[in-house]
């Protein structure tokens, strides 16, 4: 059983079978206008970490934004949070922490995973609503619908187990099926504790997580129904690059499917998920003053549908098809040593999108094929009205509330986004790509409705306080990339090069909001404390340029190479001499594979640069360049069992990912501040037993 789709599996040197099979992953290479994506395949993959997100560093172009374990927010070619579309099974989701510390990634379960699936550059405007950055999709296992009357049962169980966070993970699926109907039950736990460097102890980054999901399916001709359900169940979690720790995150996510494969094919999907989520600055670390404990509560509510149909014409496929999501937030600060004290941080902000599209693919020669789409999207916005107890206190902190009150919060947008790309195949093993997009984004609630100096942004994680701003304009992108896809025996290349120019692009800049300024100077002076003067969500101008490349090598016998690259710079472009916040620096992966029959074992280096492009508005700190050699090895020799065994971080490097944020909790082995290191050389062993 491998439900996992190989080809990109192949591409991303993933285990390499024998020749034959390795021919039909060839052919597919041909990248399609419906599938220019890289798919991760999920069994033989070193990686066993909680976080799905870090899968992602198998693609190119992908990196992860690190808070916590469980808290990776996804970046692709410079842009991350908000500005990549992300879809479980196609149904989006705002994560309920204004922090994220529930990216919409945190959803989707590693072992229950199909395909994890990262769109190449520019998305199609079909895929998602707002994909300024890109688009991913994590498709869940649901079983295979039967071949006869009979119900015929099939499962698999993992387990598996870490030692640099001495954490497990357990998970069992069952599946029920015939021709007609297939059900389905999981069940997920996973715990660790918190995680050693070279160096000490991460404080804190211990986790605990369940989750529980149901399905069920019904087809009849081209007719398919399908249900599911999932409840996620997350306990105590470090995230010690932000402010405070996850207490818990519950949430109850649905989602209901309809398709028609007849003639015009149609999809229709309806979902939701109603999010839970607790976090202090006081239960997983070092607790601050009675006086400055704080509680954080808040809640996302999210619905949305999507319906679309395929046309075929002499050509090719039209698309066409609307979608609308709506997500409502709230959160609120306590302080449990003070019943008094209060802060409604956003108080039913609401964010809502409706959207229409149409696609047209056309192939015009054997060697020519194009997509053209463009869609408009709907955006509004609103939140009611605030109030806390600073502001009942202090001048500045009242300003800042009445003015918010005063204000038309209510806001919308229109956007039109564009996509035109071109495959043009020169022989059997080259094909050129060329794209040109206009993608937009609106602001997100945090960028306009953080009335407060507070650290509430998504997970920018990068110590500054914010206030939003109401009157922002949507985030427009300009994007053209071009690139080269190679196969033939014995290579393949798929390197490309991009460009995007932002307008409106919107990022903190240094604050002009006197009362803001005055707020957190104040604070200061009464805390004893020195954080800087706060940042402004604003619109300014931007690019973000750079080249990816994945590329598979086979060798003698049973041995290939595979490897990534990406380069990426983010710079503004409105006079300011600067860089844009947390962008990957150049890095490479260049991995080793050794196959034979039912063995496979890899040998992986990954180099990342020093990053010295970093955004002086934002007070980012530069970082130093690290390489990392990993060891792992899986066999499958027993029907229905593949065991896997390695070795992350080999040589046991205290090295420090750009990407991974600043130290913020007390910690005898890290100051604060400091970048976060990595995990030290670290054991792993699962264990796949499937039936
Ligand atoms: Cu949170």
């Amino acid at each position: 059983m491998t439900p996992v789709k190989l080809l990109p599996a192949a591409l991303l040197g993933a285990t390499l079978a024998a020749a034959p099979v390795r021919a039909d992953h060839i052919e597919e290479l041909v990248v399609s206008a419906r599938h220019d994506t890289r798919s991760i395949d999920l069994h033989d993959d070193n990686l066993i970490a909680p976080d799905v997100a870090r899968l992602l560093a198998r693609a190119p172009g992908a990196a992860v934004n690190s808070n916590g374990p469980l808290t990776g927010i996804p970046q692709y070619r410079g842009m991350y949070g908000s500005r990549i579309a992300t879809a479980l099974d196609g149904a989006s989701l705002a994560p309920s922490g204004p922090n994220w510390m529930d990216p919409p990634l945190s959803y989707a379960v590693s072992g229950q995973l199909e395909a994890l699936e990262i769109y190449r550059g520019i998305a199609p405007v079909s895929v998602a609503q707002e994909s300024i950055g890109g688009a991913i999709e994590a498709r869940t296992l649901r079983g295979e619908f039967g071949t006869g009357r009979e119900m015929e049962l099939s499962g698999r169980v993992i387990g598996s187990a870490q030692s640099a966070s001495e954490a497990y993970h357990l998970q069992g699926a069952l599946f029920a099926a015939n021709q007609s109907h297939r059900v389905k039950v999981a069940a997920m736990a996973e715990s660790g504790n918190d995680a050693a460097f070279n160096g000490g102890d991460i404080l804190p980054t211990q986790y605990e997580r369940e989750r529980y999901d149901l399905g069920y399916g019904w087809r009849t001709g081209d007719h398919q129904v399908q249900v599911d359900y999932g409840y996620n169940d997350t306990g105590d979690a470090g995230t010690p690059a932000l402010p405070m720790d996850i207490r818990y995150i519950r949430g109850d996510l649905y989602r209901l499917g309809y398709q028609f494969s007849g003639n015009t094919p149609v999809a229709l999907t309806v979902f939701g998920s109603d999010l839970d989520h607790g976090m202090t600055n006081f239960h997983l670390r070092g607790a601050p003053p009675a006086a400055n404990w704080r509680r954080n509560e808040a809640s996302s509510d999210n619905v949305g549908f999507k319906a679309s149909v395929e046309r075929p014409h002499e050509r090719g496929l039209w698309r066409v098809g609307v979608d609308g999501f709506s997500e409502t937030h709230q959160s609120d600060i306590s302080n449990p040593n003070n019943a008094m004290f209060f802060v409604d941080n956003f108080n039913d902000a609401e964010r809502e999108v409706l959207g229409a599209f149409i696609e047209r693919d056309a192939r015009w020669t054997d060697n020519l094929r194009t997509e053209f789409g463009l869609r408009y999207n709907r955006v509004a916005m609103d939140a009611d009205e605030v109030d806390a107890t600073p502001a009942r206190m202090m001048p500045p902190a009242a300003a800042l509330r009445d003015a918010f009150n005063a204000a038309d919060r209510g806001q919308t947008d229109h956007n039109i986004d564009f996509v035109a790309r071109g495959w043009y195949s020169v022989n059997d093993e080259s094909s050129f790509y060329l794209g040109v997009a206009r993608k937009s984004r609106s602001p997100s609630y945090q960028e306009r409705y953080l009335w407060l100096p507070l650290e509430a942004t998504a997970g920018l994680a990068d110590g500054n306080t914010y206030t939003g701003n109401i009157n922002l304009d949507p985030e427009v992108s300009h994007q053209v990339e071009a690139g080269l896809d190679f196969s033939n025996n014995r290579l393949t290349l798929s390197p490309r090069v991009f460009y995007s120019r932002i307008d409106d692009y919107i990022q903190g800049t240094a604050s002009t909001n006197m009362p803001a300024v005055m707020f957190v100077r104040m604070m200061n002076a009464n805390n004893g404390t020195d954080n800087p003067d706060p940042l402004m969500f604003d619109n300014v101008d931007a690019a973000i340029y750079g080249a990816d490349l994945d590329w598979t090598l086979s060798l003698t016998g049973s041995w290939s190479l595979s490897g990534l690259v990406n380069y990426t710079r983010g710079e503004r472009r409105d006079g300011k001499d600067d860089n844009l916040y947390r962008i990957a620096p150049f890095n490479t992966t260049l991995r080793l594979h050794y196959t034979t029959g039912d063995m496979s074992v890899t040998l992986e280096n990954e180099y990342w640069a020093e990053q010295d492009d970093v955004s002086a508005a934002q007070r980012e700190k530069q970082s130093d360049d690290y390489a990392l050699v990993n060891l792992h090895a899986s066999w499958s020799g027993i029907a229905g069992v593949t065991m896997s065994a390695g070795v992350n971080n080999l040589f046991d490097r205290d090295y420090r990912n750009h990407l991974a944020g600043y130290n913020r909790a007390a910690n005898d082995d890290l100051a604060r501040g400091e970048r976060l290191p990595g995990e030290g050389i670290n054991l792993f062993a699962r264990l796949v037993y499937a039936f």
